[in-house]
Parts: C-alpha cells; sequence; structure tokens
C-alpha cells in the first residue's frame, strides 16, 4: 500500500521517533521503568500515533526493521540513563506477529549485549489478543525470552480471551491493568471490585501490577489503597521524547 511505501522511506529517514512514559512506584513515587511508544514525525502530518500506521504494517515484511528500529532506540536510551545513574527498565511492545517469531529471543539477545544491558532493563509487553495468533509457537519464544531474564507484562489485562489460561501458561512477571477498567475505579462499585480483585490475583501470584491511564489524584489514591504496586498515566506523565525524562526526573525530586 501506499502507506506502508511511505513507511519505509520514513524509516531510512529517521522519521520513526520513540517516546517514553514512566511507570512509577505507586507508594514512593520512585520511577521504576519507562514504555517505549513509537510515533511517526511525518513532514507534512506531523506527529502520528500508532493507531494511525502499525495495523498497516504488523502484517507485512517492515515490521521487522520497525521493530529493530524500536527495540535499539529503547536500548540506547536505557544504556543512556543508566550511564547517568538512573537504573530503570524499559518495556517494549510487540505484535502478535513479532511474539510469534521463533528469531526475536536472538534477535533481542543481540540487541542487549550491543549495549551492554543485562536482560533486566528489558520487559516485552505484550496484549492478551497477540496471543491468540500462534499460541504454540508465542509460548516458545516468551519461555526463551523469559529464560533470558526479560520480564513479561501482560497488556490491557482482562479485556482479551482466556486472562486465566494466559497466567497459567505464560511465564508473565506484571500484569497491566486496562484504563477502561482503572478509569471506573473512583464511581463505579464494580469496575473498583474487578480491579482489587486483579491487584489480588496479581499479588497472590507474586507478580507486579501496573494501574494504566491514572488521570486524576482520586483515581491514584484508589489504586494506591487496594495495594496496586505501579502506576502509569497522564496524571503521572504522558509519553515523552528521550530527552526530556531527566528533566521530567529531576522535577519530581
Ligand atoms: O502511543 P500510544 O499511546 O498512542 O499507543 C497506542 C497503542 O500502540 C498502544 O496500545 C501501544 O501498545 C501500541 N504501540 C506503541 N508503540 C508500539 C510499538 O513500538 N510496537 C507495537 N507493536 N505497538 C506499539
Ligand atoms: O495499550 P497500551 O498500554 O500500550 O497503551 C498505551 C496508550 O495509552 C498510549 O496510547 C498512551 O499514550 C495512552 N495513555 C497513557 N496514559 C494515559 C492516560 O492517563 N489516559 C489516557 N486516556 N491514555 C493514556
Ligand atoms: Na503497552
Amino acid at each position: 500500500s501506499v502507506l506502508v511505501g511511505e513507511l519505509q522511506r520514513g524509516l531510512g529517514k529517521g522519521e520513526l521517533v520513540v517516546f517514553y512514559q514512566p511507570k512509577v512506584d505507586a507508594l514512593t513515587g520512585a520511577l521504576i521503568g519507562v514504555e517505549a511508544l513509537v510515533r511517526w514525525q511525518h513532514p507534512t502530518r506531523g506527529l502520528l500515533p500508532p493507531g494511525r500506521f502499525l495495523p498497516a504494517v504488523e502484517n507485512t515484511p517492515l515490521v521487522v526493521p520497525l521493530t529493530a528500529h524500536v527495540i535499539d532506540s529503547a536500548l540506547a536510551a536505557v544504556r543512556g540513563w543508566r550511564d547517568r545513574g538512573l537504573a530503570i527498565s524499559v518495556a517494549i511492545n510487540l505484535t502478535a506477529r513479532q511474539v510469534a517469531s521463533e528469531d526475536l529471543p536472538r534477535q533481542i539477545e543481540a540487541a542487549l549485549a550491543l549495549h551492554g544491558l543485562p536482560s533486566q532493563a528489558l520487559v516485552v509487553e505484550v496484549t492478551e489478543s497477540s496471543l491468540m495468533a500462534n499460541p504454540a509457537q508465542t509460548r516458545t519464544v516468551l519461555g526463551r525470552l523469559r529464560e533470558m531474564g526479560v520480564g513479561l507484562s501482560m497488556d490491557d489485562f482482562g479485556t482479551g480471551y482466556s486472562s486465566f489460561t494466559h497466567l497459567r501458561d505464560l511465564p508473565v512477571t506484571e500484569i497491566k491493568i486496562d484504563q477502561s477498567f482503572v478509569a471506573g475505579t473512583v464511581d463505579s462499585v464494580r469496575s473498583a471490585a474487578l480491579v482489587k480483585s486483579i491487584i489480588d490475583l496479581a499479588h497472590n501470584l507474586g507478580l507486579n501490577v501496573v494501574a494504566e491511564g491514572v488521570e486524576t489524584t482520586e483515581c491514584r489514591s484508589v489504586l494506591t489503597g487496594m495495594g496496586c504496586t505501579m502506576l502509569q498515566g497522564y496524571l503521572l506523565a504522558r509519553p515523552m521524547p528521550a530527552d526530556q525524562l531527566e528533566q521530567w526526573y529531576a522535577a519530581q525530586l
């Protein structure tokens, strides 16, 4: 398609940029890690969010160099932050096709080595729906990544199919509570009960639990009171370019 050709050109010209959104400790506010979120700095159409171009490429071969670019950018950023004393991790998002790629663990291992980073510096976020396409192969790939020491986060938890089956069968280290549940915690007793149950479930399994889409102080205090370990959302910080993170961090102290 036109879009794929244009994206290929943009990738070559360095127009695909990665923004980073903080994940903070719910109790102390400490910065624990960031999530890498790709954007396209388009020459005429402005900054495009991933929803505007990822769907068109995720089932084309172009997704391979695009992912490699996101991984390389994210690891280079974390390398820089760590060199300057910020001991944080970075999470990358992967599409269904990517998590079923047998080559992914080797690719990630090489990228970590290139940047001189321990595998603990990286978290892979996968959505429940991305696990449906090729379950057996996906299990193998994610198992291998986990053996290497890479963190494994279940994104948009509760919105897909077989959430419990995934928790049983995959070596998950973190659950991310979907924004749609989080937004309701303040004024819906049902949403609050669901969120509390997800938090308890995570604790019972010894997993980190991140609430995404935290936009208000009320929401933050409800989640913290429920024992949520990590928060992410516009209340804490919007996704930002790598070079703004340290400034944001300094302003929190
Ligand atoms: O960046 P934004 O906040 O608009 O993200 C929208 C969606 O795009 C999110 O669900 C996120 O998981 C996804 N996304 C962002 N960056 C990447 C990426 O580099 N790879 C993949 N596969 N998905 C991404
Ligand atoms: O599905 P995933 O968790 O990867 O989605 C991240 C998406 O959510 C990105 O589009 C990001 O910009 C967006 N996002 C992050 N924090 C907030 C928030 O507090 N409110 C809203 N509405 N969107 C958010
Ligand atoms: Na995500």
